[in-house]
């Protein structure tokens, strides 16, 4: 029996409710009520198909099928169920709802793996609350329990509090030692155009941009807006501006693909009739050769700093690197060939998106397959893939975790 369309838009559907923005995208921030909401919706469906359910000490969550071969490294499926703020219903949820049904099929199909298959819910892969990748990179342990209680979101709270405050039990295991790990596999959104450009319904990814996000602060000093002269005002919000525009050029200059986005901006105490005496904002930088992201990283500071005298003070804080991946030629070829197997088309294709399979790929063997995005679009409420676009990705990780899972 092979992936039911029906079956996986009902999760998608379900999925997309637990909502903090119903009507305006899907906002599903890390310990939100919403993700509590996911979270039970998620386990109850683990449990539904037959699958023993186990959360981890920061909340990921995990469904295992046993093995014939007891205590023996799991195939493991899935991506994250946290979203950016207004985002799509798919971005992540595809993912995870993949690895659901990739469970209904062994179920359908009575069949029994000889290695063990997991399924996986990861939490903040977005960063729309704490940190990006932050999930996964718990289980591969890029990073540490000991630095829960320095992360924290824009109101202040930890990571510690925040898990805390949402009842998890923090003294599950979170890192996963790699020999319990025979591969990770991940469905995405391409998030892109190509696929439906191209007319191709499969991409399998070879390689993933390199990332850094920078939170830079710029200090200035507060004063009244309609009695400070324009020549005393130490305005923290018209530098910022001019660091900003000119910012995105440092990524043109640099080419080869290279991106440069400032998607956060806060101003204090923003007032109409305060000038700001302080402005936080963040870079994001992201190209496919690391030194291309570590020029326009350096550029970037360079500029920033250029701004430093002695009424405007600068500061930057990096919150996110990680290198440019190249993902496993054995599992890319191995999805390539079950493409052909079922007589789908597939290409090759470089991700400019950040995964958790980027993280994955530090410790396991790694694949991960793109399905297309409706005129490109995501990380906003129109994403939209089609449920027979996501049913023959599904169909694709089956066959090639039944080949994984095999003696
Ligand atoms: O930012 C990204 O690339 C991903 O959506 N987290
Ligand atoms: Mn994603
Ligand atoms: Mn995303
Ligand atoms: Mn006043």
């Amino acid at each position: 029996m092979q992936a039911k369309p029906k079956r996986i838009q009902q999760l998608i559907t379900d999925l997309s409710a637990f909502t903090k923005t119903p009507g305006n995208g899907v906002t599903r921030l890390t310990y939100s009520k919403e993700d509590l909401q996911a979270r039970d919706y998620i386990k109850q469906t683990m449990q539904s198909y037959g699958l023993r359910v186990q959360e981890d000490g920061m909340g990921n969550i995990y469904g295992k099928l046993e093995g014939k071969l007891r205590e023996a490294p799991s195939v493991i499926v899935g991506s994250h169920f946290d979203s950016v703020p207004n985002g799509g219903a798919y971005d992540g949820a595809a993912g995870v709802v993949a690895g659901l049904e990739v469970a209904a099929l062994f179920q359908d199909n009575q069949l029994t793996p000889h290695y063990p298959l997991e399924v996986i819910a990861m939490i903040e892969e977005e960063g729309s609350r704490f940190r990006g990748l932050m999930g996964s990179s718990g289980i591969t342990g890029s990073i540490k329990e000991n630095t829960f209680s320095e992360i924290t979101d824009a109101d202040g709270i930890s990571v510690t509090d925040a898990m805390a405050n949402a009842g998890l039990d923090i003294s599950q295991p979170i890192y996963r030692d790699p020999s319990t790990m025979r591969a990770f596999l991940e469905m995405h959104i391409e998030q892109g155009p190509t696929l439906e450009e191209s007319q191709i319904p499969i991409g399998v990814v070879q390689s993933i941009v390199g990332l850094t996000q920078l939170n830079v602060t710029v200090i200035g000093q507060a004063g009244h807006a309609g009695t400070t002269p324009m020549d005393k005002r130490s305005d923290a919000l018209i530098a910022a501006a001019e660091m900003i525009s000119d910012l995105p050029r440092l990524a043109a200059d640099e080419g080869n693909g290279s991106v440069l986005t400032v998607g956060q901006l806060q101003v204090s105490p923003n007032a109409a009739n305060v000038i700001p005496d302080s402005v936080n904002f963040t870079i994001d930088i992201r190209s496919a050769q690391e030194e291309h992201v570590l020029n326009i990283l350096n550029q970037a500071k360079e500029l920033i700093h250029s701004y430093h005298n002695d009424r405007i003070k600068t500061n930057i804080q990096q919150s996110l690197y990680i290198r440019p991946k190249t993902l496993n030629d054995h599992i890319q070829s191995l999805l390539s060939d079950t493409c052909t197997d079922l007589n789908i088309a597939s290409t090759k294709m470089n991700s400019g998106a950040g995964h958790d399979a980027m993280v994955f790929s530090d410790v396991t063997d790694v694949g991960l397959i793109f399905v297309p995005s409706q005129d490109g679009l995501s990380h906003c409420p129109e994403e939209y893939t089609h449920e027979l676009d996501l049913a023959r990705g599904v169909n694709v990780l089956y066959e090639t975790a039944k080949q994984l899972t095999e003696a």
